[in-house]
This record gives structure tokens, C-alpha cells and sequence, in this order.
């Protein structure tokens, strides 16, 4: 769980941090009523490094769609019941899948039976059979570019982290499902002491490389799943799953620790930063709501009492 971390390598490797998420493979839904056409499609994108999910029933892509959610949805035309057109048409009336590209692959040749099933909103128009490479360079391109719109619409672009209101959204999600399967969850509210006196004394400039290096901190010493969040300037909330508040704090002062040792350089002068943090616990605390407000105040007693520690 606590992987030492010498303080000098939180410097290092900052683009590693800022860069878009690019652990997961771009996941493809494919949607064909020919089984053998759909795994050939599927085959030949995941030889491309995808991930593939294949449905033979229109009527079931968007079932399959809320479980895999898919960077990109490659649609057959012609299937029975409903048309890929249909289905395009259906997709593009979804709110939550605004943005998702959709492209047809389909034995189509007729231009203008091309240009409208265009009309759906569809990326674009693929005739089998395709060319192996032009389907996966096709489907790379358009799901990278959504990936990218994602990232930027749900992250911070300095730390790489969530933004403020993804993190709130996804620690409601997180919340729902703990109260379902009653787990616990602990919060955290971090934030840097003094932090306007260390702006005004090394600049601005040294300020955001003490906001990334604790971004980078957090990152690499919390699990995958937990979730991590710039709430504000130099202000952070994780939520730390599984674990109740008298696991988190010991852990969460461990990275108090190792942050306050971080030198910090701006020109020839080298400083030190710490933070304070306050914690809380779901199901003491059930909602976001209450599990924000009560780390504040135990946040807010931390700084009271001379910042630079963990109050529960
Ligand atoms: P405290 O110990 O009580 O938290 O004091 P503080 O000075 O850290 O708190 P305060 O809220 O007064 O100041 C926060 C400062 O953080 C003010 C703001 O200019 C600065 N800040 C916010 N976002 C950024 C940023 O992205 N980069 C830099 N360099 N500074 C930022
Ligand atoms: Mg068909
Ligand atoms: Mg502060
Ligand atoms: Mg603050």
C-alpha cells in the first residue's frame, strides 16, 4: 500500500503525471448481425491493441454500451429489426454519449445511400470488405481524439488529476455503491500550508511545481482505484476506498512526511512546503455532502492547531 518514495523522484517525470491517461486500451463496441463478420472486425482491432466487445442485436448495444462504454461504436448497416442508421440516430438522442464516435462499416457502395446514413451523425462510412489497416488507423484516430476530449473536460490540465466536478460525480457513484454493499470509505481534504506566503516569497512559477509534485505524491502512492482530485488552487480531496479513518490518517501523515521533506527550488533558492489534512469516514459520514463538510472542520482544526498534520 506504502511504496517508499524517495522525495527527489516526485520531481522527475512530470509529463508521465500530466499526460492522459493512456493505461487502458481504447475499447471498440461492435455491432454486426453476422457473428463471423463481427469477431473478423473485433480480430483485427484487437491485433491493433483495442479492446472489442461484439453485439449481433442492435437491441443490445445499448445495454452493452452502459456496461463497456466504448471509446467508439462500429456499426453495421444493414441488420434486421433495426438499421445501423436507427441505431446511429438512437445513440445521437443520449446525452451521455454525446461526443462518442460512431462509424459505419457496411458493403454499401452507393454514394448516396452513403451520404445519408451519414446523416445520423456518424464519423464515417467504411465499405467492407476494409483493408485491416484502414479500419484500425479509422477507429484509432476518432477514439483517441474522444479520449482526449474526455481528459480534458474531466481532469485538470496542470496536475493530470480530476477536476472538481468529476471528483464530486465520481465520489457520489462511489458512495451509491458502498451503500449498496456496505463498504467504507474514507475522505481526505489536503491542503498546502501558507501556501499565498510561498507564491509571494519564490513565485508563481515555484507555487505550480509544489501543486504538481504533491499531485505527483498522491498519485503515486494511493491506489489505482482511489480517487484523487485537485478540489481547488492548492486544495485536494481523495477518497480512499475500503478503509475506515483511523486507517487512512496514519497513511495519509505518511505522505505528510515524505512531502515535507521535498526541496523545492526556485532560481538558487531551495525551500520546503507542508500541508495539513483533514479526514472523515463513510457510512459515519453518508453523503458527499457530509463527508466534504466534516473533513473541513477536521481540516480546518489541523490548521488551528499549527498546520503540518493529520486530524481525524
Ligand atoms: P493556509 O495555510 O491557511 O492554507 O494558507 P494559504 O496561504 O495556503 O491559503 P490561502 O487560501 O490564503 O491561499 C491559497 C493561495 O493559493 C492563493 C492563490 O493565489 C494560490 N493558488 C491557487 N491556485 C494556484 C495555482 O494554480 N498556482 C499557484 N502558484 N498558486 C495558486
Ligand atoms: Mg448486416
Ligand atoms: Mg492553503
Ligand atoms: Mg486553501
Amino acid at each position: 500500500f506504502t511504496k517508499p518514495v524517495k522525495p527527489l523522484d516526485l520531481m522527475l517525470a512530470v509529463d508521465e503525471l500530466t499526460a492522459p491517461a493512456a493505461e487502458e486500451p481504447l475499447k471498440v463496441l461492435v455491432v454486426d448481425d453476422e457473428p463471423e463478420a463481427a469477431a473478423y472486425h473485433a480480430l483485427l482491432l484487437e491485433e491493433g491493441g483495442m479492446s472489442v466487445h461484439q453485439v449481433h442485436h442492435p437491441a443490445d448495444a445499448l445495454n452493452a454500451m452502459e456496461r463497456f462504454s466504448p471509446d467508439l461504436v462500429l456499426v453495421d448497416v444493414y441488420m434486421p429489426v433495426c438499421s445501423g442508421e436507427e441505431l446511429a440516430s438512437i445513440i445521437r438522442q443520449q446525452p451521455e454519449h454525446l461526443g462518442l464516435p460512431i462509424i459505419y462499416l457496411s458493403s454499401e457502395t452507393d454514394s448516396q445511400k452513403q451520404i445519408s446514413a451519414m446523416s445520423a451523425g456518424v464519423e464515417a462510412f467504411l465499405t467492407k470488405p476494409v483493408q485491416p489497416e484502414e479500419l484500425v488507423s479509422a477507429v484509432r484516430l476518432r477514439a483517441e481524439r474522444l479520449r482526449l476530449l474526455r481528459s480534458l473536460m474531466t481532469r485538470d490540465s496542470m496536475t493530470g488529476l480530476y477536476n472538481h466536478s468529476t471528483t464530486t460525480e465520481l465520489i457520489n457513484k462511489n458512495l451509491a455503491q458502498a451503500h449498496r454493499d456496505n463498504s467504507q470509505h474514507a475522505m481526505a481534504m489536503i491542503d498546502i500550508d501558507h501556501f499565498k506566503q510561498v507564491n509571494d516569497t519564490h513565485g508563481h512559477l515555484a507555487g505550480d511545481q509544489v501543486i504538481i509534485t504533491l499531485a505527483r505524491l498522491l498519485k503515486s502512492r494511493l491506489r489505482l482505484s482511489d480517487i484523487i482530485g485537485r478540489y481547488g488552487g492548492e486544495e485536494f480531496v481523495v477518497l480512499l476506498k475500503g478503509i475506515n479513518a483511523e486507517k487512512a490518517a496514519p497513511l495519509i501523515d505518511s505522505l505528510r512526511e515524505d512531502f515535507a521533506l521535498v526541496d523545492f527550488h526556485a532560481g538558487e533558492v531551495r525551500f520546503r512546503c507542508t500541508f495539513s489534512a483533514g479526514i472523515s469516514s463513510f457510512p459515519a459520514q453518508p453523503s458527499t455532502e457530509s463527508l466534504r463538510l466534516s473533513a473541513d472542520q477536521a481540516l480546518y482544526r489541523a490548521k488551528h492547531h499549527g498546520r503540518n498534520q493529520v486530524v481525524i
